[in-house]
């Protein structure tokens, strides 16, 4: 018998060699922020957090600087800028093991 134990946490072969950056915004306001930041927190994906807070106005200028919509969260993964917290889920998922769950029931 083989038993093969594979992390549920284990990168797919299309998987990131580079660090993956995260564009947040202040963690008390932005709950779309947290989307991916807990997600990657809790499943050990390794990224380093680029934290801008919110300025006074109704755009973000600061945002622009990383994000195509002036918006976060924002995942820069080397030349890829994945700029919407659904997106950026879809896109770890392709990516790391146990961003959804196996069982197609659990995901109804
Ligand atoms: N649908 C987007 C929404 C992103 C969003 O609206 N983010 C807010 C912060 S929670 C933002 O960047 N607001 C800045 C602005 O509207 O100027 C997502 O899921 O990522």
């Amino acid at each position: 018998m083989i038993l093969l134990l594979i992390s549920p946490t284990a990168k797919l072969p299309e998987a990131s060699l580079t660090m993956y950056q995260l564009h947040i915004a202040n963690k008390n306001y932005s709950s779309w922020s947290l989307r991916p930041w807990v997600l990657m927190t809790a499943l050990d994906i390794p990224f380093t957090e680029q934290l801008t807070p919110f300025s006074a106005g109704a755009v973000q200028n600061a945002f622009k600087a990383f994000s195509p919509t002036a918006k976060v969260p924002c995942l820069v993964d080397d030349n890829q800028v994945v700029w919407d917290s659904l997106a950026i889920i879809e896109y770890l998922a392709e990516r790391h093991r146990g961003v959804w769950p196996e069982a197609s029931t659990a995901r109804t």
